[in-house]
């Protein structure tokens, strides 16, 4: 049997590990770590064990943790700061604040976890918390909020809708009434803008018919609403569309605020298709032009992250998520992505390496015979450099 001395100082230890980058993934646009920087390892003891001998004389865990995974993400007073999403044995999930000096690694949970005002009596359960720092001064999260659907007689049918709240500093929170969609029933993956647009509060949404399948919701929608403290949204203009043979066919959603550069905004969200083996979710990337945040101006084909290794396998397989990066004065970015529902990874990157990912890579074809012609118009620009 451990002691909880033994079992703090095994924790103690893995916050401490340095973190490599991983050279065997390079691709020239971002940089995979080797560890992970948040799983249920990373949580401290003292929110698991019951610490005192005397009552828990075998060291069990009295309150274990299932996973750490997506995680929304800013700067906080320098630090790198994250709020992730904890999900419990009990399958619940709750969000937790971790903070860092370093981008990439020594991530440590607060004391305690982010205790949300109990506004919504019908909610079950609450994850993927985006986090934007509004040019109105708030820090606002935007989460799902999931409650039992009374109105079907299936024991698994579940409602999502976008929960609102805001804060200064992470600590005290004030919950807002959740974000009203008139034309769609269900939304999930609601993050807003940082600016005003048109004087209005901005939402990029993600329409739904039912809990899981999007339906008739064409991809990543965009919203305006008067009034953050009663969001209402009616019209939802498409963004980046799902389409057919595509890694957006089945669904797709924003994941981190979207990125100001002087090209564009960049988005960074996720796409999923389904296979023979189930869904698989990859993260893209795409720009949208700066006086329109919802008209999509460059859409590069194909994935920027898939689930790669050890990431393939976890409580849902085959997923990379994203719901939030860090983009820092000097031009850095660190994108913050989860694995199979099961941890959290870093990958890092630069706003110039984006801009140019997003802007130079050619958009999906459509047709295997029209990617042939992508691929030989390359190889032919390369034969004729290289002198071949
Ligand atoms: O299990 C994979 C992901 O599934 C959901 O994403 P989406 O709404 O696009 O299907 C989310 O619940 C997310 O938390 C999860 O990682």
């Amino acid at each position: 049997m451990r002691t909880y001395q033994q079992i703090n100082e095994q924790y103690e230890k893995l916050i401490a590990t340095p973190n490599q980058i991983d050279h065997s993934h390079e691709n020239g646009i971002y940089d995979r770590y080797v560890h992970p920087v948040l799983t249920r390892e990373h949580v401290p003891p003292f929110w698991m064990y019951d610490a005192n001998e005397q009552d828990n004389p075998h060291m069990m865990q009295r309150l274990g943790v299932n996973a750490v995974f997506n995680s929304g993400a800013m700067l906080l007073d320098g630090k790198y700061t994250l709020v992730a999403r904890v999900e419990g044995m009990d399958r619940k999930s709750f969000f937790a604040v971790a903070q860092s000096d370093s981008p990439t690694e020594g991530f440590r949970f607060w004391d305690y976890p982010v205790v949300l005002p109990d506004t919504c009596p019908e909610e079950t359960n609450v994850y993927d918390m985006r986090l934007t720092k509004h040019e109105d001064g708030w820090i606002y999260g935007v989460f799902c909020s999931e409650s039992k659907d009374h109105t079907v007689n299936d024991l698994s049918a579940a409602v999502a809708a976008a929960g609102i709240v805001r804060t200064r500093d992470l600590k005290t929170w004030e919950r807002l009434p959740n974000l009203v969609t008139l034309r769609s029933p269900q939304q999930r993956n609601v993050v807003l803008h940082p600016e005003f647009v048109d004087g209005k509060y901005a939402f990029y949404t993600r329409p739904m018919d039912d809990f899981i399948e999007t339906g008739s919701g064409g991809g990543i929608g965009f919203g305006l609403c008067e009034d953050i403290t009663h969001a209402v949204i009616d019209e939802e203009k498409m963004t980046s569309v799902r389409r057919y043979h595509t890694i957006t066919e089945s669904k797709n959603g924003a994941g981190a605020t979207p990125i100001r550069t002087d090209r564009g905004w960049i988005h960074i969200a996720h796409g999923v298709r389904n296979t023979a083996a189930g869904l698989r979710y990859v993260i893209y990337a795409f720009a949208t032009a700066l006086e329109d945040p919802s008209r999509v101006i460059a859409e590069p084909g194909g994935y920027l992250i898939a689930p790669m290794g050890d990431e393939r396998v976890g409580d849902v397989s085959n997923v990379t998520f994203t719901n939030g990066a860090i983009d820092t004065e000097d031009g850095k970015v660190y994108i913050y992505y989860a694995s199979s529902d099961t941890r959290l990874h870093v990958a890092a990157t630069t706003v110039e390496k984006l801009v140019d990912y997003v802007f130079n890579t050619p958009p999906d074809a459509l047709r295997s015979v029209d990617c042939v012609k992508q691929r030989c118009a390359l190889i032919e620009k390369n034969l004729a450099f290289l002198g071949k």
